[in-house]
């Protein structure tokens, strides 16, 4: 097949408008405007809702291109694989069709039509949100409130009409390649490969759909290429059949567990003697699926990977950009490989976005990042019309047949949070939506699936224990969505409570630093939490009041602007910790901790660890700590965790400190446990020492030690884990609330040395944060505590320019 990318000569044009602007392609309406100088800026102050009424009209794209030889192909066809969406396609003025599905591939028969000469091609997008509103009006739907009425009836990420961290920026446009094929007597549709794997060895079964075009000799010729290019070889039979044994397999694994060693398939398909397609992917030789075992809490619910339940280590994972003409391979990449670096197994694609490009899986793959992939529905009933029925079925097998060769493919889910909803009535109107429910996830997908990639896991829903609304966010099965810690305005010690199996959301809001502040506007009026602009980027009603409220709880009011931002994000990153240490030491019954959210899609204040900018927020550097392949975390007793009230009568509470380790590797571990008790000098009170095994794949508890004499206002306790004489791991914990600690002044000093920053301090000092002129280092480590001493840190990126330290005294 001869494929060419018709990516040149393109413009557009407000269909109001009569001036035609330069276009690229693939890319969007937005990028093309705010790059011709058309549009403002969407993220700066409140431009958003003025640029969101842009998309109350209608915008063409057209090129010309040249047809070149049309007579010696059996069949030639166009393939638009992303438009979004409401759009009409014109080839030399003749419509060939009406794609209303973002999420799928379009491809049109275009031999009789195409001309060898100049050929014209027209893409009309109509208003997406005079789309939602019509269908709105028709049926009356509601669903997510932070979202415009109608956004469920338009096969268009939800997000854009709105969430609780997303704008109304709903841009539209050719957003994926668009191909011009010639066919030669038959190409391929795709290929299957299914794996089996036996002690030493994966028989590979390949299953070849091609489509045929004319009589003649088929044959498809595979090849797989080894890591270490080796090569194996095999010819299907004329259905497509066949397999190949490869022995001594070089095993794909998830990031901490080992290698991710990608094999080469190369399939070629052959009419009479000639190539006349091929199709390339890379796997890893895996398998993975979830284990569910009845056990005395209830049900597990874990990640397996060749034979091995592993913990999961990750978060929820959000489009990255509004404007999706900026969407790139670099900048995905460096999102990933910023959760690679923050020790992150598992990645959640959320419901509510479009189904990830290609590079994100290759990313993955290459990573060692398990991808839960949440098909795209979330917070709303749909209306399940035969033609809607139709549209998803086959968006379904669009994207399973794209995406289910990669390595990194961990499972399938149906949607986000509905059966839930559904289960307790929410947003439901009528009997038929519930049976809807039912059909969409637990019949059209299952059985979809079982045709196109009945290897891969499939959950019904995030959370589900496993479908039916049988108790959907049971704590003891399944998955669990835990918000009473934020949205229940819960204390972050809450967590401790809890046991999930399989956390799948929890999360903890927190400002993004003062450079991303300063993208949003440069008025220092507009800097003041409650100001209109930042409650504009602010999207969960109120949140920035339920910062300041958990804030109070925690620290000393913070006088400066700048000084609220730092200890919201230390606040941020201390909850999350406080959930994912006690879901790591109670590791066996508790098998995942996947936060709520990766990432932002604008500058907003949000749950994200990483802002819109790729700047690391305190958590993400917290992550690389409570994520490390072996931890020591601490469940001590104090003030904080039990909440008790100073003005009562007998004001007492336990002070204990009782230290785990777990080992989230496939080595058993001789670990050094050492601890200290200190005072607010950081001079050592009290010491111990003790060895400690910890077998892979294990949590293990020391001996809990009480420590009633603790003087709760000026002393701590530092701990650390040591292995072959290296330390891996540490922490420090203290007994009252971090606003009563009487911390010294630490007289923070710094010092840059070639790739490297020493911090030392003269005291303890809590949640050392290290900034550069742009706020956009990324370390080794920051955030990290002093225990009277000093750090050295590497530069990972950023320039270390015009260095600033603080600590948690600074907060005050
Ligand atoms: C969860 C998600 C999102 C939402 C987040 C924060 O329920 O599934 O829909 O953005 O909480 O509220």
């Amino acid at each position: 097949m001869e494929t060419r990318e018709l990516h040149e000569n393109w413009k557009m044009r407000c269909t109001e408008a009569s001036d035609w602007q330069e276009a690229v392609v693939p890319g969007t309406v937005y990028t093309d405007l705010l790059r011709n100088g058309n549009m403002e800026n969407p993220y700066w102050k409140d431009n958003e809702d003025s640029i969101c009424a842009l998309m109350e009209k209608d915008y063409e794209y057209t090129c010309t291109f040249e047809g070149g030889n049309t007579e010696d192909f059996s069949s030639i066809f166009l393939r638009f694989e992303g438009l979004d969406t409401v759009a009409d396609v014109y080839l030399n003025g003749e419509l060939l069709g009406q794609p209303l599905n973002m999420h799928r591939v379009w491809e049109y028969e275009v031999q009789s039509l195409l001309k060898e000469g100049e050929n014209t091609l027209r893409v009309v997008f109509h208003s997406p949100l005079n789309y939602i509103a019509e269908a709105y009006k028709k049926y009356g739907n509601i669903g997510n409130e932070d979202t415009y009425e109608g956004f469920m009836h338009l096969r268009k990420a939800h997000y854009m009409f709105g969430w609780d961290w997303g704008a109304h920026l709903p841009d539209a446009g050719i957003y994926r390649p668009v191909k011009l094929c010639k066919v030669k007597c038959g190409r391929f549709d795709s290929v299957y490969i299914r794996q089996n794997h036996e002690e030493g060895r994966c028989t590979l079964d390949f299953d070849a759909a091609y489509l045929v075009e004319e009589d003649g000799n088929y044959e498809v010729h595979v090849t797989v290429t080894s890591p270490k290019g080796e090569t194996f070889k095999t010819v299907l039979s004329q259905e497509g059949c066949g397999s190949l044994t490869i022995e001594n397999p070089e095993l794909w694994w998830v990031n901490g567990l080992g290698a991710q060693p990608l094999y080469e398939v190369e399939a070629v398909l052959f009419c009479n003697g000639e190539a006349v397609d091929t199709w390339k992917r890379r796997i890893g030789l895996r398998t993975m699926t979830m284990q569910r075992n009845k056990d005395e809490w209830g049900e597990s619910f874990a990640h397996e990977i060749n034979g091995k339940a592993f913990f999961a280590m990750g978060a929820d994972y959000i489009p990255e950009e509004h404007l999706l003409g900026k969407r790139s391979k670099e900048r995905t990449r460096q999102l990933l490989m910023d959760c690679k670096l923050a020790n992150y197994n598992v990645i959640r694609v959320w419901g509510g976005g479009f189904y990830p490009d290609d590079w994100f899986f290759d990313i993955c793959d290459e990573l060692g990042l398990a991808v839960w992939q949440d098909f795209m529905f979330a917070c709303s009933v749909y209306e399940l019309t035969p033609e809607f029925e139709a549209n998803i079925r086959q968006e379904f097998i669009d994207n399973i047949k794209r995406l289910r060769h990669h390595a990194s493919l961990g499972l399938w889910c149906g949607n986000n949070e509905m059966e839930m909803f559904v289960d307790e009535r929410c947003w439901v109107t009528k009997p038929s939506e519930v049976r809807d429910y039912l059909f969409m996830y637990e019949r059209i997908i299952p059985e979809v699936l079982q045709e196109y990639d009945p290897q891969t896991f499939y959950w019904p829903a995030s959370p589900s224990s496993g479908g039916s609304f049988d108790n959907p966010n049971d704590p003891n099965r399944g998955d669990v969505h835990y918000w009473q810690v934020w949205h229940g305005n819960k204390p972050f010690s809450e967590y401790r409570k809890h046991f999930f199996r399989y956390a799948s959301e929890f999360g903890f809001q927190s400002f993004p630093c003062k450079k991303t502040v300063e993208t949003i506007s440069d008025d220092p009026a507009d800097w003041n939490i409650f100001s209109y602009i930042m409650e504009k980027h602010q999207r969960n009603y109120g949140a920035n009041g339920k910062i300041m409220n958990y804030l109070q709880q925690t620290y000393r009011y913070p006088g400066e602007f700048d000084t609220v931002l730092y200890a919201s994000q230390l606040l941020q990153a201390d909850a999350i910790r406080y959930g994912v240490e006690h879901f790591r030491r109670n590791r066996g019954r508790c098998m995942g901790a996947v936060y709520w959210q990766l990432n932002d899609c604008w500058p907003v204040i949000s749950w994200s660890s990483i802002d819109y900018w790729g700047r690391w927020k305190a958590l993400h550097y917290y992550a690389k700590r409570f994520f490390a392949p072996v931890m020591i975390s601490c469940q001590e007793e104090s003030w904080l965790t039990q909440e008790a009230n100073m003005n009562r009568q007998h004001f007492e509470f336990e002070k204990s400190i009782w230290l785990n380790v777990t080992n989230e590797t496939l080595a058993d571990k001789e670990i050094q446990v050492k601890w200290y008790l200190r005072n607010a000098e950081a001079e050592i009170l009290r010491e111990e020492t003790e060895i400690v095994s910890v077998p892979a794949l294990t949590s293990v508890w020391l001996d809990k030690v009480e420590l009633p004499e603790v003087d709760v206002f000026t002393e701590y306790v530092s701990f650390e884990a040591w292995e072959k004489g290296e330390k891996i791991s540490e922490g420090t914990v203290i007994f009252s609330y971090p606003k009563y600690f009487k911390y010294e002044e630490p007289n923070l000093k710094w010092s840059v040395e070639g790739n490297t920053i020493t911090v030392s301090a003269d005291t303890y000092a809590k949640s050392v944060e290290i900034l550069n002129e742009n706020e956009d280092l990324v370390l080794s480590d920051n955030y990290f505590d002093l225990n009277g001493d000093s750090k050295t840190v590497e530069i990972l990126r950023g320039k270390p320019e015009n260095i600033r330290v603080r600590s948690v005294f600074d907060i005050r």
